[in-house]
């Protein structure tokens, strides 16, 4: 367990665990958490004993945003040169292991684009997604209007980007912008064995599924095929699929090696 003041981790089994820990400013993202949640995945990312990543906040927000005061006095050129907050943000993206968003309360701005980024979100029925940037007179910066439409359509996106309107667990579900709604005193639980659910599987293969995944979103859909073919293919060359397989027909559980 770290206790850097503005991001907390714990290692739960195979799981790594990052909390954003700013209650006072309602999660509020700054380039201080950002990097420590970069410094955090470069840690769990070299320990061989985790196999996947849960992002969380707390009960009444999983981040309200980028912080606003920090940026209330930025000008053109400073936003530009210091890459706000961007700078590290991509890392969340480069990760290889599998990250869930465990999202309760708001998720608003750069906090529904962080969750976004994530390979998929566990929503608390408490929850509420928004992109609420044109009230204060700015956009979107951080995958709003690009990763919200992939989410849940043109409609709900422009619908969201524009008026500012939240959504809550429930429409998210329907839309398709989280996986599952849990009650909030239960979410963190149910990410957490999730998470462990993934972990307990060959790593190479869980890396593969979200390369291959992700592929979908960057490609055509025979480029996006042929990609997971060729992935499927190399798959064989995996000593996991020989155990895999082998305990499949000896009925018993299998020992994966993440070799
Ligand atoms: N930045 C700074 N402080 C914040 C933020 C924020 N985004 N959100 C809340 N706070 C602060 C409040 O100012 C308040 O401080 P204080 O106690 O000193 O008055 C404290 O947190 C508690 O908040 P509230 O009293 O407002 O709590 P409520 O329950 O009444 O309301 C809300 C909660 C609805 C979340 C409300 O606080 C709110 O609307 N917050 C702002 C939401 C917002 O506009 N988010 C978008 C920010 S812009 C953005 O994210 C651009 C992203 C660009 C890319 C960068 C990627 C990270």
């Amino acid at each position: 367990t770290s206790h850097s003041s503005v991001v907390l981790t714990e290692v739960h089994g195979k799981v790594g665990l990052i909390r954003i820990n700013r209650p006072e400013r309602m999660n509020a993202l700054n380039d201080a958490v950002v990097d420590a949640i970069g410094a955090a995945l470069d840690t769990f990312e070299a320990d061989d004993a985790i196999g996947a990543i849960v992002i969380t906040g707390n009960e009444k927000a999983f981040a309200a945003g980028a912080d606003i005061g920090a940026m209330a006095e930025f000008d053109y050129q400073h936003a530009y040169r210091t890459d706000y907050i961007t700078r590290n943000w991509e890392r969340v993206k480069t990760c290889r292991k599998p990250i869930i968003a465990a999202v309760a309360g708001y998720a608003l701005g750069g906090g529904c684009e962080l969750a976004m980024m994530c390979d998929f979100i566990i929503a608390a029925d408490n929850a509420k997604f928004g992109q609420p940037e044109i009230k204060l007179g700015i956009l979107p910066g951080a995958g709003g209007t690009q990763r919200l439409p992939r989410a849940v359509g043109k409609a709900k996106a422009m619908d969201m980007c524009l008026t500012a309107r939240f959504m809550d667990a429930e429409e998210a579900e329907r839309a398709g912008l989280v996986s599952r709604i849990v009650p909030v005193d239960r979410l963190l639980d149910e990410a957490l064995s999730a998470a462990q659910t993934i972990a307990s599987y060959s790593l190479p293969v869980v890396m593969m599924v979200k390369e291959c995944v992700n592929r979908a979103f960057e490609s055509s859909l025979a480029e996006g095929l042929l990609f997971e073919r060729r992935v499927f293919h190399a798959a064989f060359a995996l000593e996991d699929q020989k155990e895999g397989m082998k305990a499949f027909l000896e009925k018993r559980p299998p020992q994966f090696k993440n070799r």
